[in-house]
């Protein structure tokens, strides 16, 4: 089901009560310091799992200030976004835009170790086996073949949605670290939060929201298809409820259910801000508070079109211990 519309919030306004963080140039000289350290730890490897323990020891030294900030994302007051600006990516180092589909970063250049760092502080970064070669880094660019769909590498809008809001093990967050903007510098990450939009339902939606009569497919990215068991789309608290939905991928499994889940999508759409991510800017989404989605934009497959790192995390590891393989971080 579609609940696309164009946003009214103007590119980078900033959500009120969202955390944010623009580095100084000696924070930002102090976070180049600890990724240059952690590029050059042995193997150099951004999956293995020596060089992990090694990225969550050193991130314990960020600077203060960060620390403080990616704390108070754990506390579950806020508007769960974060968003941060002047990490250091040296830009004028950046190889091209990758033009592939499923491509994803195994040696820790400077952004995607300045991503590894800032990730394995905030919880245990993990993958997903099934999805992007279960690489802990993957790259969000555009791909001309998969130009019209509801994918990361498209470039038509994209629906809002739960990151695998499908997996019984979704991420906690999710972090999107820019290194190029489109050409135009206009594609905008639509954030919605479940905190702003619930004031938008009535009593009727939320009680249909709140039952089992909803089902999610399995995104494209995953291999495998299949969809999961009736679920609620919005859960635990009744007045601070987490959801879990993908516009693209839950149906209703009545014409009740269907129109609660359009009454949703509207009240989402209200609530929408777009953050147009500048190189170096980062924004980390609470997945169980904030869908988010992407804005259209016109890529040009020249290498220099937009691309951002995107990290997930987990705050709890314990709890998908059985869906993990060994002790790793990739999720089956
Ligand atoms: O391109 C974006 O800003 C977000 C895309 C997205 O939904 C994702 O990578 O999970
Ligand atoms: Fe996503």
């Amino acid at each position: 089901m579609s609940v696309l519309a164009a946003p009214d919030a103007a590119p980078d306004a900033v959500p009120a009560r969202t955390l944010r963080l623009e580095l100084t140039g000696p924070e930002r000289a102090a976070i180049r310091q600890l990724a240059g350290e952690l590029a050059g730890t042995a193997p150099a490897l951004l999956d293995d799992h020596d060089w992990l323990a090694e990225a969550r020891r050193l991130s314990c030294r960020l600077p203060l200030r960060l620390l403080e900030g990616l704390r108070e994302l754990r506390q579950d007051s806020g508007r769960g976004l974060f968003v941060l600006a002047g990490l250091p990516i040296d830009v004028g180092t950046l190889p091209n835009t990758p033009t592939v589909a499923g491509s994803v970063e195994r040696l820790p250049r400077l952004p995607a170790a300045v991503a590894m760092l800032l990730g394995q502080q905030l919880g245990e970064v993990v993958a997903y086996r099934d999805e992007k070669q279960g690489a802990l880094v993957q790259n969000v660019v555009p791909v001309s073949s998969l130009a019209h769909t509801q994918s990361n590498a498209g470039s038509v809008q994209l629906e809002l949605h739960n990151e695998n809001a499908f997996h019984p093990h979704r991420p906690d967050l999710i972090g999107l670290l820019c290194l190029r903007t489109d050409h135009e510098g206009r594609a905008g990450t639509l954030v919605a939060s479940i905190r702003d939009a619930l004031a938008l339902l009535t009593e009727d939606e939320l009680a249909l929201l709140r039952a089992p009569r909803f089902v999610t497919e399995a995104p494209p990215s995953f291999g495998a298809g299949g969809a999961t068991e009736p679920h609620p789309l919005l859960g635990g608290s009744p007045t601070d409820p987490d959801i879990r939905v993908d516009f693209n991928a839950t149906a209703g499994l009545d014409d009740e259910a269907g129109g609660a889940m359009a009454g949703l999508g509207a009240a989402l759409l209200a609530s929408a801000s777009s953050l147009v991510l500048r190189p170096g800017e980062m924004v980390f989404i609470d997945n169980r508070l904030v869908v988010h989605g992407r804005t259209d934009f016109t890529p040009r497959y020249d290498g220099r079109d937009r691309w951002l790192h995107r990290i997930y995390v987990h705050l709890d590891s314990r709890r998908s211990a059985g869906s993990r393989t060994g002790r790793g971080p990739v999720l089956i």
